[in-house]
């Protein structure tokens, strides 16, 4: 355990009783247009949360894209129903710890994106009021995690280049998007050139039960894993796939709860977890997953959503914990955004990125960077 863990904390969950909710809408723009079977995202239409409460602040980051076409919500969604719902229960609840939140809401099923952000936003205006690190908080146990990339479906040429820049750029992990028509041919081309690179592929729910025989061909690719092949509400037909293809299979979408990955596990349908807190409701409920897939020796790594250094804090800041044995869907800032939105981007050190110690996210936001990103801003008070 090498994150440092300050003195006189108060080390107990702590109460926090909101002021108010900022729900600020940013748009930043991404690097290159990031596409996957299920739409292509240009700019990161982006939902942040900043409370205030007792003095201090908090901010959390909704994982929902613009469109809900990746699950079912998106952003402007996702606001509506804090705005409209959730926030108004948080206020009438007083003053709620971060694990007092769930229970707060939980007469409202779904929407685990919208409740994701308002927990981070809880958790980062605990830990700055407390002086303890989310990382110390949720359990890390590593100072640096491993950094994976995921790349969009591109043409050939255009992927070989782009998985050539970030191999150089010291990538532990490559990840790939496919989907039919577009699958073992671009993976192929890559393994012929980086034979030795840990490599696997996203498909994002873009096949059926029909295509086991296409699925299984990626077996001679020596791919990590296939992620998510088969629509999200269908466990059985993951497991039946497991049986034909040696590749493991990876379950993203599949995965909203604890309980939705004891049945997954239960029916043999993935070996490996993709941990994504916005899927799951929130980073405590991640912390859950974790405990559940280390207690079961399934290994699991951090997804991502586009996030901005805030997300991307807090990601960071999971995938400490001991059970994250594969890299994550973790990359630099750069990768994702000429501009972060935190005082100090993500940056790669020997293919890693750096667990933040200050208190709460620890990273600072750049108001005046935010300022001139945001499209919305709207502030909701008891
Ligand atoms: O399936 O993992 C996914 C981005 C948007 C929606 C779904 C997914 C993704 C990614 C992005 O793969 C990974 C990242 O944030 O680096
Ligand atoms: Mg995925």
């Amino acid at each position: 355990m090498n994150v440092p863990r300050r003195r006189n904390l108060v080390d107990v969950p702590t109460p926090i009783r909101c002021d108010s909710v900022e729900l600020r809408r940013i748009a930043l723009p991404l690097v290159e247009p990031f596409r996957t079977a299920t739409g292509t995202v240009t700019v990161r239409d982006l939902l942040l949360v900043r409370i205030t409460a007792d003095g201090v602040e908090g901010w959390g980051e909704c994982a929902a894209l613009p469109e809900p076409t990746y699950t079912a919500e998106d952003v402007a969604g996702a606001q509506r129903v804090l705005t409209d719902h959730l926030v108004p229960r948080l206020f009438a609840a007083g003053p709620v710890t971060p694990e007092g939140l769930a229970g707060a809401l939980d007469d409202v099923p779904g929407h685990p994106m919208a409740k994701a952000a308002l927990e981070l936003a809880l958790l980062d205006a605990e830990g700055r009021a407390t002086g303890r690190s989310l990382a110390a908080r949720l359990g890390a146990t590593r100072d640096r995690v491993a950094a994976g990339v995921s790349v969009g479906l591109l043409a050939p040429d255009a992927l070989l280049a782009r998985v050539d820049d970030y191999v150089a750029a010291g990538y532990r992990r490559v990840k790939l998007k496919v989907q039919p028509g577009a699958d073992h041919g671009p993976a192929a081309a890559v393994r012929a050139r980086h034979p030795d690179l840990a490599l696997q592929v996203d498909a994002n729910g873009a096949y059926t039960r029909d295509d086991a025989t296409t699925l299984a061909a990626l077996d001679d690719l020596g791919l990590l894993m296939i992620e998510q092949p088969l629509a999200d509400d269908d466990l059985v037909g993951h497991a039946e796939l497991a049986r034909v293809v040696r590749t493991p299979l990876c379950l993203d979408e599949s995965i909203a709860s604890v309980h939705a990955a004891e049945t997954a596990f239960a029916l043999g349908a993935c070996r490996i977890v993709n941990v994504k807190p916005g899927r799951v409701g929130g980073y405590l409920e991640a912390v859950r997953l974790h405990d559940l897939c280390r207690a079961r020796a399934v290994p699991v790594w951090c997804g991502g959503m586009l996030e901005s250094g805030i997300g991307r804090a807090a990601n960071v800041a999971l995938a400490a914990l001991p059970g994250f044995s594969l890299p994550g869907d973790l990359s630099a800032s750069d990768r994702y955004y000429e501009r972060d939105v935190v005082t100090a981007p993500f940056v790669l050190d020997d293919g890693h990125l750096t667990v933040p110690t200050g208190p709460g996210l620890g990273v600072t936001v750049d108001l005046d960077v935010v300022e001139s990103f945001t499209t919305a801003v709207e502030v909701l008070r008891p």
